[in-house]
């Protein structure tokens, strides 16, 4: 069949709207008509280049929502007309990760996610006889795309693709790192760095799981009303901090930070957040990604000291098992997913989400199909 997507030909370079080729799902495998996808700041960083697995060209597109359409031999979970939220980071509940209960980072098929095919080592994406790159297994820059069973969360019939598509990444990484992963505790001090679209729902889950003092610090000062609205207790902007922010931050949380959360990608800015934890107990969480080449720096007495340094992919959220309930918390108006999608657009205008994103004028662009 033909489907329309946004592709991406080259690091730098804006999408390229297109008609592509998509062959039929396999076996194991779902055609899924995305309704609405988010634009996420990783489809930014592999799209700028930074990405080490950065593949071209590709459909980029990792925060979709949409409707099963065709499912391949052997799928049992989802048949037609079944709504769902694709997932970068399955669930295949038999892999030795999904099984040792440590962790949800299934290795099922992350080899072939990472070199942008399917499970069997082909692409479903083609233009005139040229494969395109599929993007962390989901590519949701497409109107259609074909997805592993594995890799589809089944989510009620009611909920609205427009936002429920947020929960495919930013939201289950920002509530998920602070319930999963830091376990997050009630009075705990939590200082948040980066208040966009991720650093935004770390405040939200923060606020959820009744911590005390929740500090934003973020270099854009028109971040600073949304983040109040979510629970944001102090802001802080680093460039209006006289002297070193570090001691600046453990003076206002009287010690430190009990949990620190990097939302930004930035290896500099890490390093502040491990070290405004407190002495003897303080952990910090890594969200933000890097690009090729860049390493964390501290040193080594920071972490002999009791601070501890940890990172957190997908919030440590198992996709089948957990979006589903997530879907539940937005039905039931236990999290607030509205306010944060700050602009829609059709997908011809998708390149408006990445200007808005570097003007520091959006949360989340949410395209709609
Ligand atoms: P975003 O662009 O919406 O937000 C980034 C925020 O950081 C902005 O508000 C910006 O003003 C702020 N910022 C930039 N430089 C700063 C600095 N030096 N000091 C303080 N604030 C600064 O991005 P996002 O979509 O929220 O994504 C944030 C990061 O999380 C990205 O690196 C993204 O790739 C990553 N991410 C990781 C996961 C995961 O599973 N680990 C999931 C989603 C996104
Ligand atoms: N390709 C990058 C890694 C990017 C990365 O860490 N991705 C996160 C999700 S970001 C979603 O917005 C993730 O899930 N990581 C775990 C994994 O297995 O990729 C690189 O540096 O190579
Ligand atoms: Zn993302």
């Amino acid at each position: 069949m033909e489907t329309i997507a946004a592709v991406a030909y080259q690091a730098g370079k804006p999408l390229s709207i297109e008609t592509v080729q998509l062959a039929e799902p396999r076996a194991g495998e779902c055609l899924i008509e995305i309704k609405a996808t988010g634009v996420c700041h990783t489809d930014e960083f592999t799209l700028s280049g930074a990405d080490p697995e950065g593949l071209f060209p590709a459909i980029l597109g990792h925060e979709g929502a949409g409707i099963v359409r065709e499912v391949g031999a052997g799928v049992t979970s989802l048949q037609p007309g079944d709504h769902v939220i694709p997932l970068y980071t399955p669930e295949c509940r038999q892999c030795e990760y999904c099984l040792s209960g440590k962790t949800n980072l299934c290795q099922a098929i992350r080899e072939t996610q990472g070199r942008g095919v399917m499970p069997d080592g082909s692409s479903r994406f083609s233009i005139d006889g040229e494969k395109i790159h599929h993007y962390m297994g989901t590519s949701t820059f497409s109107n259609f795309t074909v997805v592993p069973e594995i890799a589809l969360a089944k989510i009620r019939k009611d909920a609205p693709f427009d936002k429920v598509c947020y929960i495919g990444c930013g939201v289950t990484t920002g509530i998920g790192a602070v319930i999963n992963t830091a376990k997050v505790q009630p009075g705990d001090n939590v200082i948040v760095f980066g208040l966009g679209g991720i650093g935004l729902n770390v405040i939200q889950g923060a606020r959820m799981v009744g911590a005390n003092m929740i500090v934003g610090v973020d270099t854009n000062p028109a971040k600073k009303e949304m983040a109040e609205k979510f629970g944001m207790t102090h802001f802080v902007n680093p460039s209006e901090v006289e002297g070193d922010l570090v001691p600046y931050l453990v003076d206002l949380t009287k010690g430190g930070a009990d949990h620190s959360f990097e939302c930004i990608g930035n290896v500099d800015v890490m390093r502040d957040a491990l070290e405004c934890c407190h002495k003897g107990w303080g952990e910090s969480t890594i969200i933000g990604v890097a690009g090729a080449g860049q390493e964390i720096n501290t040193r080594p007495f920071q972490l002999v000291t009791g601070r501890v340094w940890r990172g957190s992919a997908f919030g440590g959220a198992k996709g089948r098992t957990d979006v589903p309930k997530i879907v539940d918390w937005y039905m039931d108006g236990k999290i607030n997913i509205d306010d944060l999608i700050t602009h829609t657009m059709p997908l011809k205008d998708i390149n408006n989400a990445f200007d808005l994103m570097h003007a520091g004028e959006s949360i989340r662009s949410v395209v709609l199909f």
